[in-house]
């Protein structure tokens, strides 16, 4: 039965209320106008925080400030965090400009690369949010379900530029986000000021939104592909995985993947990160109708009542694996061949100059925690980039792990880039444990943040770093992923030390986790301050140097040795 059938009569008191919201929003207008209008608050409308969601934004305040204000008996000081959607994770020099701009003149004068291949902007006031996604517009950049009940950006192995093969699965990352982009007109009558249509948004949900309905999905909903043998992507990580199955250069196919997430909550062991099951085998022309059978099960099935149960990973584990996969192919009307064969040896990315298919050369840039920035006597990130965009006619890709990567460039004009990258100093010495190192944002700007990340992980690593050298492992690079509260923005589950904050200066440390990205770590230590990690840490990191078999990994150390049991399957997180 789909979700418009069963829930015709189910009070919306049974629901959880985001149910009635998203309803009585038509179509996500709800009072956006109003909440924009209104001058005497930098806030919007407690139902309006909702749906702005839908449309890419999230209503923050400085959590710095906010006692401070709370004293001075000033509102918080409400800002918005901006997303975009970039599928892919490719923008045109053009456009890096205007992205620039827009930092500068309506948000804090940074740009963050997301582990989702976009970007964010911080501390865009409510009166400049109109302006800030009409220039967006402008540059044929929107964003449009970078966040809310929808397919979100979509992911791929980066740089489309690489091979032909790279090429077609970005190409496919766009078809898939722009098939299951909502179609309600309310982000381009709202905030881009196109017309209404004659009696505003209509009532008969087929026409509106015959993917969504006035429902939407019950939670959030992400896709990724990668491409063998990389999977920088965290394939496993998200509801959808395509893993593409590559022969003598030609694209034959993806292995089909459903169930996978992060979030979790402390202390509710009903919450777990799961790694997705590989389904099936389907063609590259039946990759968006597969994505959207996965997206309509999910529709017609997820959990509407508990949005800590409503992800697509525990309607899998609610349906079973196998009761999944028959939803999936009675509605494709087909069943999906076997998964194939199809072998993934790293996640991370690949850094510094390598050369394409075609001979032009690109360049992986290192962007400490993804977090483009002047500063002052170190690299000047935000400034060597618009150089590097003014200079340049190749486009700049972003990568899942907060890099990005100047691509298409000649041999020629190599020295022009690396010129503009000195200048900047934007190419400082970092060692592989910080290269793949990943922290999320947390403090100031992230709500649910509990302990400090983005601001806190590099002088963790700074410490870890003299451990590892001291330990003759100077030239080893160890997965390390920290997120301020265990939601997983940073993917901290797959890395093999991971560091979830419990309260300011606390984190759990969970160990185990896989290189490729294959398998979750588990918990070792529960609410520990730095002056313990760096004790635990130790002793394992040394022990590491010494008793490792050839070409081993951290993470598989740990399992092997007996130091923490492997987490095989998400609902055994917690075991
Ligand atoms: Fe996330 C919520 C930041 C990737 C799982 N995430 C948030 C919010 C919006 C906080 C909030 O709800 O108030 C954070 C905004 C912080 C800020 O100030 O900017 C936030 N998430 C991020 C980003 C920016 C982290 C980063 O450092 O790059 C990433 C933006 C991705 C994008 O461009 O779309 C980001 N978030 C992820 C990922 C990783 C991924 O998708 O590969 C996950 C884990 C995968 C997954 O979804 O399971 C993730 N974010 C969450 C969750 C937990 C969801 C769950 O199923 O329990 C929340 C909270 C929620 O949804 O209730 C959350
Ligand atoms: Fe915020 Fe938690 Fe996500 Fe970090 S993991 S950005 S603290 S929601």
């Amino acid at each position: 039965m789909d979700i418009i059938a069963k829930l015709r009569d189910v009070s919306f008191d049974e629901l959880h209320p985001n149910e009635r919201l998203k309803v009585d929003s038509h179509y996500l207008y709800g009072t956006l106008e109003e909440s924009l209008a209104d001058r005497a608050t930098g806030a919007v409308s407690d139902a309006d925080t909702q749906l702005t969601k839908f449309h890419g934004f999230y209503q923050q305040d400085d959590r710095d400030l906010r006692d401070d204000r709370r004293h001075r008996k000033l509102e918080p000081l409400y800002s918005f965090m901006v997303r975009l959607r970039l599928p892919g994770g490719r923008v045109s020099p053009e456009q890096w400009l205007t992205l620039d701009d827009n930092a500068r003149r309506y948000a804090n004068g940074t740009l963050r690369i997301t582990t989702r291949q976009t970007f964010q902007y911080h501390g865009v006031f409510k009166e400049n949010l109109r302006r800030h996604l009409q220039a967006l517009d402008k540059a044929m950049m929107d964003t449009i379900a970078a966040c809310g009940d929808v397919n979100r950006n979509v992911i791929c192995t980066a740089n489309p530029h690489r091979s032909t093969i790279h090429r077609q699965v970005h190409d496919l990352a766009h078809e898939i986000s722009a098939h299951l982009l909502p179609r309600t007109r309310a982000y381009h009558e709202i905030f881009l000021g196109e017309e209404r249509v004659a009696g505003g948004p209509r009532e008969a949900e087929d026409e509106v939104e015959p993917l969504y309905t006035r429902h939407y999905l019950p939670r959030k909903f992400k896709v990724a592909l990668a491409i063998p043998p990389e999977n920088d992507v965290d394939v496993f990580a998200h509801d959808v995985g395509f893993i593409a199955d590559v022969q003598a250069g030609e694209l034959k196919g993806f292995n089909v993947c459903i169930g996978g997430g992060m979030g979790m909550t402390h202390g509710e062991p009903a919450t777990f990160p799961r790694l997705s099951d590989i389904v099936g085998y389907c063609t590259p022309d039946r990759v968006v109708a597969v994505a959207e059978a996965i997206m309509l099960v999910q529709r017609d099935n997820g959990n509407r009542h508990d949005r800590k149960q409503a992800r697509l990973k525990y309607t899998v584990e609610a349906l079973g694996v196998d009761g999944f996969r028959q939803e999936v192919e009675a509605r494709l009307g087909e069943a999906l061949s076997p998964a194939r064969e199809l072998t993934l040896t790293h996640n991370g990315d690949r850094l510094g100059w390598y050369q394409g298919e075609d001979g032009l050369w690109h360049y992986g840039l290192f962007v400490q925690n993804g977090r483009l920035a002047d500063s002052d006597g170190g690299p000047q990130l935000m400034t060597g980039m618009r150089e590097i965009a003014q200079a340049h006619d190749g486009d700049i890709v972003l990568t899942t792990n907060q890099n990005l990567i100047i691509t298409q460039v000649s041999e020629a004009r190599r020295e022009v880039i690396d010129d503009l990258l000195d200048r900047y100093r934007m190419t400082v010495e970092a060692t592989p444990l910080r290269r793949h190192a990943m922290a999320c944002v947390a403090f100031p700007t992230c709500g649910l943040a509990m302990a400090e990340s983005e601001r806190y992980l590099p002088s963790l690593i700074d410490r870890l770093d003299a451990i590892m050298r001291e330990a003759g492992l100077a030239d080893d690079a160890i997965i390390v992923r920290m997120t301020g509260c265990p939601n997983g923005c940073a993917r901290p589950y797959l890395a093999e030390i991971g560091f979830v904050g419990k309260t300011i200066g606390r984190y759990n440390l969970y160990l185990g986790g896989g290189f490729a990205g294959e398998r979750l770590n588990k918990l070792y230590r529960e609410n520990i301050d730095e002056a313990t990690i760096l004790e635990e840490l130790t002793p394992l990191i040394r022990r590491y140097a010494v008793e490792r078999e050839p070409g081993e990994a951290f993470g598989d150390f740990v399992v092997r040795t007996g130091i923490i049991a492997p987490t095989l399957a998400g609902r055994e997180f917690h075991a």
